[in-house]
């Protein structure tokens, strides 16, 4: 199932659930803004997610509702945890998934952090 990302903030999503610590996930990084975890079903030997803790459906909600800092403390976010994975060397791809033909299926904006081999042209 797809999500709709006009639609209003659920705060039952999955990963609300995992932000208020309600079910475990794979943590490898948390700060002020943003909390990284194992993805569930990795598509590359290192997939993981980072997403920021304020609550935001999508890229399109956090862009356009997101105040500057959070916007700054989430992005440099995603830069520490490649670089503490030691991924900046090799090389990593980032990926948001936006809505339907986004394929986007958890509506807590979420970026997806591949790396760990050669990555070819696309992950879809
Ligand atoms: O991707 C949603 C991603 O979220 C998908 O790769 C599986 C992952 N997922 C779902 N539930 C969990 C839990 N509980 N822990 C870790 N990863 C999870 P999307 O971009 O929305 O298609």
């Amino acid at each position: 199932m797809t999500i709709d990302p006009a639609a209003a903030y659920d705060p039952n999503n999955i990963f609300a659930k995992i932000l208020r610590g309600e079910i475990p996930c794979s943590k490898i990084y948390e700060d002020d803004w943003a909390l990284a975890f194992h993805d569930i079903a990795p598509q590359a030997k290192v997939h993981v997610l980072v997403i920021p803790r304020g609550a935001y459906v999508s890229w399109d909600d956090f862009s356009l509702r997101a105040p500057a800092e959070e916007i700054a403390g989430f992005v440099r976010a995603v830069g520490t945890v490649a670089r503490e994975l030691g991924l900046v060397a090799p090389g990593y791809r980032l990926l948001a998934n936006v809505g339907h033909h986004g394929g986007q299926e958890v509506p807590h904006l979420h970026v997806h952090l591949f790396g760990g081999q050669p990555l070819g042209r696309m992950i879809a």
